[in-house]
């Protein structure tokens, strides 16, 4: 081994070890909620130095996180902190088969990334990923997902049962349904557009993003991610602020924690309804929020753009535009409207 490159392993290792310090910090102060925890308890409890959890805890606040630090007291999350899950998961998801198994990290590259590799260590099906803030939260084809710390609600699902790679489309539009369902049951109006946006007068509060990897008849594995603006970050570009809002905007947005539990008790009532009817019923209910119903569009996809009535979704999801030249279902594309 050359030293050049051991040097750069202790760098990670270093680093590494200092992210998991912090990561095992926030968990402490997670699990106890409104009370101050001695750097001394907490230095004895991870072994580390009292300087360590210093270190630790600024790491956490310059990144966003809102850690107080008391004189003689200790830590604590500040007392408005509004956790995206509780210490033992979710309330009001008896029976469900999504989000019985959860981990929650205050920071991670994309939490789609963090499900493949719960997957490849054997997530079991329903698992559910949350991060605080992800330092590469993406979108489709290889698109920025902005996702600071406090702000929003960044998840991803994992679904290694019962599904197979045809059911990808009616997935991600599931998704969308369970989210604008969730928002209903919090007295928001959301609006839906193909494939995957929940809109609040008419920008992009939510959006969805499906992985995954399969044969023909047999999916392995779907990741299904969602991100949902729950505070309009102060970091957000401008160029987002004209296209992007929050739930905040529309009204004191609920705890994070029911927002998670609503939109996976609805994704797994929608997962079963689709096992049992496929997309039929789910269809009715996605067009009856969709924007833009009956009215014109134009469709970006690889194959150029298409131009014509939105007609509908035909029976897996695609969207259905009545052109000068026919009817044509439209598998993927970007709907301008
Ligand atoms: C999406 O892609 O809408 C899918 C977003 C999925 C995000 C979740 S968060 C949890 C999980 N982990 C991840 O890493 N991702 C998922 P798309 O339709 O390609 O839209 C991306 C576009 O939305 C960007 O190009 C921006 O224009 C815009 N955008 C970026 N961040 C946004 C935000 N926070 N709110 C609204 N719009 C945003």
């Amino acid at each position: 081994m050359t030293p050049n490159r051991s040097a750069l392993e202790h760098d990670g290792a270093n680093h590494a070890a200092a992210v998991r310090l912090a990561d095992r910090l926030f968990a402490a102060l997670l699990a106890a909620p409104g009370t101050y925890v001695s750097g001394s308890a907490l230095a004895a409890r991870f072994g580390v130095s009292r300087t360590a959890i210093w270190k630790a805890a600024n790491r956490l606040m310059e990144a966003g996180f809102p850690v107080e630090r008391a004189h003689r007291r200790g830590y604590r999350l500040a007392e408005g902190y509004d956790p995206p899950v509780g210490p033992n998961g979710w309330e009001g998801l008896e029976g469900a088969e999504l989000g019985r198994a959860f981990r929650f990290f205050p920071e991670v590259d994309s939490t789609q990334n963090a499900a493949r590799r719960w997957f490849d260590d054997g997530a079991p099906h329903g698992a559910v990923v949350l991060a605080e803030r992800q330092t590469a939260g993406r979108g489709r084809m290889g698109r920025q997902w902005v996702s600071p710390p406090g702000t929003g609600l960044w998840m991803s699902v994992i679904l290694t049962d019962g599904l197979r790679l045809a059911d990808v489309h009616a997935l991600s539009l599931m998704a969308g349904l369970a989210v604008a369902e969730a928002l209903e049951a919090f007295g928001y109006r959301p609006g839906l557009k193909w494939p995957n946006d929940v809109l609040l007068a008419g920008k992009k509060v939510a959006g969805v993003l499906i992985e995954g990897q399969g044969e023909l008849d047999r999916l392995y594995f779907a990741v299904v991610g969602i991100g949902l603006n729950v505070r309009l970050p102060e970091a957000f570009p401008p160029e987002l602020r004209t296209i992007a809002t929050a739930l905040a905007e529309h009204g004191p947005p609920p705890p994070r924690r029911k927002l998670a539990a609503a939109i996976l008790s609805a994704l797994d009532r929608e997962l079963r309804a689709y096992r049992a009817e496929g997309f039929g019923p789910l269809r009715e209910r996605w067009l009856v929020r969709a924007v833009s119903l009956g009215r014109e569009i134009a469709v970006e996809t690889g194959g150029g753009r298409i131009v014509g009535r939105f007609a509908g979704l035909d029976d897996d999801g695609k969207l259905l535009v009545e052109t000068a030249a026919g009817l044509r279902a439209i598998a993927s594309g970007e709907v301008r409207l």
